[in-house]
């Protein structure tokens, strides 16, 4: 698994010889419990406060602090870092791509205010600050096959638009100012607990159909094909790049991936593993977001700066899914 290997360089933070701290936002979305736990194991329980709106249902699924924090409450968050000496903010707080088209007022306001509070905030008290985007941060004029560290990004969901401002916001806070932004493009993330609105969600959903009803109905035509990967590679990848050295980095932005598959592939796998399983095609309006998504996403500078490396290909994530769903959802 993940976790810190080499304990010199990067179990603690570089600035001073104790674990840094850190604050979630959007902390009961699909990443954010799980980065939690591994941030957890590394750093201790207590220096890790996962933070969201909503209340957490089952808080035995959290090992260490919860809070409330609203990102459009900028004298809210200065008061949670000063109070809990936060070093680091993770950023998972986000309407995804098919949910920001249903509610445009509402994603501006969370992905973009939202970004706008975290990013001063980070500023005026020297975090380091992560924020994930997407290969929803490209669109009909990128290339797609494959789709370059740098190149055109014209995406034309608000969600897309909101990532290639955070990452351009980013990107300028540290070459004005010094800040210490990090992001990583991730692809669609997969994982046995289910993404909030995406438009690569199948990819979870059939999983937890297919094993509660044997049959699952797709919204995206069988040759769709889309970048992904396993959540424990995701989770690493922030692990290893939060952890980069400076000098490691030659930009602030990089891409991540570790496969790419249509509908057609991930259910002929998953038959193995279901092999009654029953698919029917009933394409909706997320068939025009994922016409203008990359459909290969080299990742090969994230590789080479700082030796990101996926763990989890096709047929493992497969087997990995189908245990996690029928483990704890079956
Ligand atoms: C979505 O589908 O919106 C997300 C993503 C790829 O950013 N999963």
């Amino acid at each position: 698994g993940v976790g810190a290997t080499d304990k010199t360089q990067s179990r603690f933070h570089d600035r001073s010889a104790r674990p840094p701290r850190i604050l979630i936002t959007g902390g009961l979305g699909q990443l954010g419990t799980e980065c939690a736990k591994l941030l957890r194991k590394n750093y201790g329980d207590e220096n890790v406060i996962l933070s969201d709106i909503i209340k957490p249902t089952d808080d035995g699924l959290l090992s260490g602090p919860f809070i409330f924090a609203d990102i459009l409450d900028f004298k809210g968050l200065q008061k949670i870092v000063v109070n809990n000496r936060i070093d680091w903010l993770i950023h998972f707080s986000a309407l995804l791509s098919a949910v920001g088209e249903q509610n445009v007022p509402l994603a501006v306001r969370v992905n973009i205010e939202g970004l706008h509070n975290v990013i001063e905030l980070a500023k005026q008290y020297n975090l380091r600050i992560f924020v994930p985007s997407t290969i929803g941060a490209f669109g009909p004029d990128s290339p797609r096959n494959p789709t370059p560290n740098v190149t055109v990004q014209r995406p034309r969901t608000i969600y897309g638009v909101s990532k290639v401002h955070a990452e351009l916001l980013g990107e300028y806070y540290h070459h004005k100012f010094g800040l210490d932004f990090r992001c990583l493009r991730f692809p669609g993330v997969i994982s046995s607990d289910p993404p909030g609105g995406g438009t690569t969600d199948y990819a979870v959903a059939v999983f937890h159909e297919g094993l509660l009803h044997k049959r699952y109905e797709c919204y995206l035509e069988p040759h769709t094909r889309l970048p992904m990967m396993y959540i424990d590679d995701c989770l690493s990848a922030l692990f290893q790049f939060l952890n980069a050295p400076c000098e490691r980095l030659h930009r602030r932005v990089y891409n991540v991936t570790a496969m790419s598959f249509t509908p057609e592939e991930l259910f002929a796998e998953v038959k193995k593993h279901i092999p009654d399983l029953q698919i029917t095609y009933n394409p909706d309006s997320r068939q025009n977001i994922a016409n203008t998504w990359p459909q290969i996403f080299d990742d090969s500078e994230a590789r080479r700066d700082w030796g990101w490396k996926h763990e989890y290909d096709f047929e493992r994530l497969v087997a990995r899914m189908i245990q996690d769903v029928s483990d704890n959802y079956i």
